[in-house]
């Protein structure tokens, strides 16, 4: 127990394929017996956040609540995934200190904005440049790039199965069981 990750926290821009990494590296941990749970925008933002938007002060307030209920869920023995934009860097190393040394792995999902906007998968982007969706993160709203990620995953370069792979081999190479 201790010094082996047990939150793995991806971030990176809308479109940018945290959900989709993270969802394939749940259904490794699951093919190797590890228990887990994603915690995402969609059980989240629906449910015990649907009281917060997308204002720098909501966003802060978003990841602080992830952050301790990650916290709670690990403490349960669990692995959870993380799959938030979270765009500023003092949430995320916030984040890494509410949680026990070394049980804390920072995942950045790099895709390029013009790549993300350029995929559009939902339409959020055009949206956005239209003036649409205020507050929208890259087009008007910062985000924040991790200086030192953990993991650095170059979307441009690698498909999510390669990446998911190299979280998987970074995870075994650490954990001892
Ligand atoms: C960014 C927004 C916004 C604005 C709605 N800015 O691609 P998606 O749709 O499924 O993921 C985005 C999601 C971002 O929520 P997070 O909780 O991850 O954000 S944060 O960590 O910053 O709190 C997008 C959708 O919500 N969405 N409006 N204005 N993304």
């Amino acid at each position: 127990k201790g010094q082996a990750p047990r939150l793995l926290w991806f971030t990176g821009l809308s479109g940018s394929g945290k959900s989709t990494i993270a969802n394939l590296v749940e259904k490794r941990l699951h093919a190797l017996g590890k228990h887990s749970f994603m915690l995402d925008g969609d059980n989240i933002r629906h449910g015990l956040n649907r009281d917060l938007g997308f204002s720098d002060a909501d966003r802060i307030e978003n990841i602080r609540r992830v952050g301790e209920v990650a916290r709670l869920m690990t403490d349960a023995g669990l692995i959870v995934l993380s799959a938030f934009i979270s765009p500023f860097r003092a949430e995320r190393d916030m984040v890494r200190r509410m949680m026990p040394e070394g049980e804390f792995l920072e995942i950045f999902v790099d895709t390029p904005l013009a790549v993300a906007e350029a995929r559009d998968v939902k339409g959020l982007y055009a949206r956005a440049r239209a003036g649409e969706i205020r507050d929208f993160t890259g087009i008007s709203s910062p985000y924040e790039p991790p200086l030192n990620p953990d993991v650095h995953i170059d979307t441009t370069r690698t498909t999510p199965e390669e990446a998911a792979e190299l979280i998987v081999e970074t995870l075994l190479g650490v954990w001892s069981w």
